[in-house]
């Protein structure tokens, strides 16, 4: 069917002016990329090392690209003074050049059109670009209003759009590491403490006795800095307790592995408050001095009893009470992890807010080997006016639903671009940069909806994800080794700050984000909030504020800085939390007055029928979601997933070992492509576990098409969080299909 934007493939054009030569990239990475047209790869700097900091991931490490006299880039490795890493890049890190030579990376501007009734992409100059993008968004705000521009964004490059949408007049910025992944624990923690844990996370890990982890997988979650703390803890002794229906690697490492019924998490929790309470456990001064609704929260849990737990969670009550015990044993220096992607059942902000009773507990927050308090240096923003109030924003979206959501609402947002009638607010245009919608978000067709609805759809990324077959412009961005960004200021024990500069110039026609930001502003009459000619000119007015210098930075790449702060809670000091009563919220009366349960209550979830089994994912070690799905250094370590499935399962349905099959989820949909099976004890017999970031069906994605499969295919139920509009995405069960006759995928 032919629709208003058909999906298109960018493998389908001629490519070849722009090219790489496959011989210069053999060079660099010894990788087998076939030979294709001339270019040329300019040095900026011989023979040294250059500042960065990694965007293969959230955490940032900060580190040096090496640089040979001939302008190669021939490894990534770790600043030393860097306390995020300590001098170690994890695999996805190390292997970060493959981003920079991939042959597959997006190389010119494209611009949608159709040719012969066939709708295509063509090579577009910058200008040509730049200008439709500019001529599109001003038509948009004078028929909407320049609210109707959204930006869905994730890592660096979001910064430089979100100036952009504010400083053209919207509030509409959205990202899917929100209530796809941290939103409900974030709104969990800020409800009970007053604030949230952060990125990097302030758990003390590296002072621990005790660390409790609920479905947190550290070990194939990589950031970095926590892998290494843990790897830390447990040499020191520290008690580790993983609560997984899957045996991960945290849990291999663990004192006590609690191989829990998926979805039954908050029963444990309720257990375990009931016998930190009712055994006398928990630490009553710490309660008594900083907590409010302590008695409240005594009668709640007064029946939610182990042996209560037992029958929902399948967990002995020994084990609960025993663990409950080692906990208090280690209080305050225990930890009972907040986890990151916390998107699961729906009901994800109460049962972070049971996470968050728990470490109230037990006296965790602001004490060592509990949570410590973070400080970062702050920087201002480079002069720029005011940005102009719009006259509604993402908050009007919600339509009353959702209402402590803090953040954007991806899903909200896609809704709004969905015209329907008496909407009020509707969204007509969005740019997307560094996130592949298609792939992270579950609500595939309100997504595609959304898109065909558009007046403009314009994609910034490095590759040819899915997302961008969608787009009416795709806009090449240079990789994280060939720009300059954003300073890293992020804050954690000690206050640090990290430059990224370029080791290379751009290769192809990229550009960096901030440049092609400063030229759709400037288009679009906002020449004031870009008052600079060059990013460096930004970078040093920035850095000079903070005492040091561009200069200064392009030799040392990260800085230190003295606290100015207590890292933990001075003894005898009367603190006061981020709350407004500037107590801990045991009881939360914001809850309450939003219509919620004040203390967390168990919610029961389906459970699979016979011959389905709970599809739950996860992370693996040496790949980032889809974003290393091609990258060919990491395609090497682990080039597709593989499904998890526990023996028992196995011989019931006659499976082999390294078989490939189909999985088919509750709603009949089928898998895009087959997964080979993998046959462990490591998993409950009613789920089974496969890695994000796989089954790629973008054929331009030459490494990555057709490996494994795409969780995200098979995720049609979803349960949101009334809370905060989360996406629960782990309510959908799978059965096997061995015989489907391999089927050609279209892209
Ligand atoms: N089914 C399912 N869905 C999930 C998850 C899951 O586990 N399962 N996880 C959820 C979580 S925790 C999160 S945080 C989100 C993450 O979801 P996304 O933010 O969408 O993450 P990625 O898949 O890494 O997509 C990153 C995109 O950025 C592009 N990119 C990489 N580097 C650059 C760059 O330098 N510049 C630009 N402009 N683009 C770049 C990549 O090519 C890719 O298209 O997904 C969520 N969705
Ligand atoms: N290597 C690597 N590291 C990453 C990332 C990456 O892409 N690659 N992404 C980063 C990002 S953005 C995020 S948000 C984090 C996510 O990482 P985490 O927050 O650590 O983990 P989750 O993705 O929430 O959970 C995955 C684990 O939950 C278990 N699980 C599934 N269902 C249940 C259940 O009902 N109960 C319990 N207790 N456990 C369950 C799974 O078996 C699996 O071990 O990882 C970060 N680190
Ligand atoms: S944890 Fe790994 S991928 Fe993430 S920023 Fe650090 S080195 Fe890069
Ligand atoms: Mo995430």
């Amino acid at each position: 069917m032919r629709t208003r934007r058909d999906f298109i493939k960018i493998c389908s054009l001629s490519l070849g002016a722009t090219a790489l030569t496959g011989g210069v990239i053999n060079r660099l990475v010894g990788a087998n990329v076939p030979e294709t047209s001339s270019s040329t790869l300019r040095p900026l700097t011989g023979g040294r090392r250059v500042p960065t900091y990694c965007e293969v991931c959230f955490w940032k490490c900060a580190g040096w690209s090496h640089v040979l006299e001939n302008g190669q880039i021939q490894k990534i490795t770790g600043n030393m003074n860097d306390p995020q890493c300590k001098g170690r890049l994890c695999p996805r890190g190390t292997g970060g050049v493959g981003m920079f030579t991939d042959p597959d990376r997006l190389k010119t501007p494209l611009i949608r059109v159709t040719k012969n009734g066939e709708q295509t992409y063509r090579q577009a100059s910058w200008n040509e670009a730049l200008d439709f993008i500019a001529a599109k968004m001003k038509a948009i705000a004078e028929k909407h209003g320049p609210e109707s521009m959204a930006l869905f964004n994730h890592g660096s490059s979001g910064k430089y759009f979100t100036h952009l949408l504010n400083a053209f007049g919207s509030n509409n910025v959205a990202a899917p590491s929100f209530a796809q992944c941290r939103g409900p624990r974030d709104t969990g923690f800020e409800l009970t403490f007053g604030e949230s844990v952060s990125s990097p996370e302030v758990t003390d890990i590296r002072d621990t006795r005790c660390l409790v982890l609920i479905g947190s997988h550290i070990g194939e979650n990589m950031h970095n800095g926590q892998v290494q703390e843990m790897s830390e803890a447990i040499d020191r002794g520290a008690v580790i307790i993983t609560v997984d229906p899957r045996l991960s690697t945290a849990a291999s490492k663990s004192k006590y592995w609690l191989p829990i019924k998926p979805s039954t998490d908050l029963a444990l929790l309720l257990a375990w408050i009931h016998v930190l309470i009712y055994d006398g456990l928990y630490n009553k001064e710490y309660v008594e001095k900083y907590a409010e609704g302590f008695n409240e929260l005594k009668e709640h849990v007064k029946n939610y009893t182990p042996e209560w737990a037992y029958g929902i969670t399948t967990l002995k009550p020994e084990l609960v009470r025993l663990t409950a015990r080692e906990m208090a044993n280690a209080a305050p220096s225990a930890i009972i992890h907040p986890g990151r992607h916390t998107s699961w059942y729906g009901d994800d902000v109460q049962r972070s807010r049971a996470i968050a009773i728990l470490n109230a507990l037990l006296g965790t927050w602001g004490n060592r080997g509990g949570i410590f308090f973070k400080e970062g240096i702050k920087i201002p923003d480079f002069p720029h006016p005011a940005y102009p109030k719009p006259s509604w924003s993402w908050q009007d979206t919600l339509n009353g639903r959702y209402p402590l959501a803090k953040e954007a609402v991806t899903n909200t947002i896609i809704e709004a671009s969905i015209p329907g009638e008496g909407k009020e607010h509707i969204i007509k245009g969005w740019i997307v940069s560094g996130t592949n919608l298609i792939v992270s978000i579950p609500l595939k067709d309100q997504l595609m909806k959304a898109m065909q609805s558009l007046d403009l759809l314009v994609v910034v990324d490095t590759m040819p994800m899915e997302i961008t077959g969608y787009a009416d412009v795709v806009l090449p961005e240079c990789t994280y080794l060939e720009r300059y960004d954003d300073l890293r200021t992020t804050a954690h024990r000690e206050p640090t700050i990290a430059l990224r500069m370029p080791a290379v110039e751009p290769l192809y026609d990229t550009k960096p984000a901030w440049w092609i930001s400063k030229q759709i502003g400037e288009r679009l009459g906002l020449g004031s909030y870009y008052n600079y000619k060059d990013f460096r000119e930004v970078l040093d007015w920035q850095l000079k504020q903070a005492g040091s210098s561009l200069k200064e930075m392009e030799q040392i790449g990260l800085k230190k800085f003295d606290r100015k702060t207590p890292v933990y809670i001075l003894p005898g000091s009367d603190y006061k939390f981020k709350t407004e009563s500037g107590k801990i919220q045991l009881y939360s009366h914001e809850l309450e007055a939003a219509g919620f349960d004040p203390m967390p209550k168990l919610t029961l979830h389906p459970q699979p029928e016979e011959g389905f089994y709970r599809l739950i994912y996860g992370r693996a070690p040496m790949h980032t979601f889809s974003r290393t799905a091609n990258n060919r250094n990491l395609v090497a370590l682990m080039p597709e997933n593989s499904v998890w499935i526990n023996p028992q399962v196995a011989e019931l349905w006659g499976l082999k070992k390294d078989q490939y099959i189909w999985l088919k989820n509750q709603s009949g949909v089928i898998s895009n492509f087959s997964v080979k099976v993998r046959i462990t004890e490591r998993i409950r017999w009613d789920s089974v576990y496969i890695v994000h970031g796989f089954g790629h069906h973008h054929k331009p994605l030459t490494y990555a098409f057709g490996r494994g499969v795409n969780d995200t295919e098979l995720i049609s139920n979803v349960m949101v969080d009334p809370v905060m509009g989360g996406t629960g995405m782990r309510g959908n069960f799978v059965t096997f299909i061995k015989d489907k006759s391999k089927k050609e995928v279209k892209s």
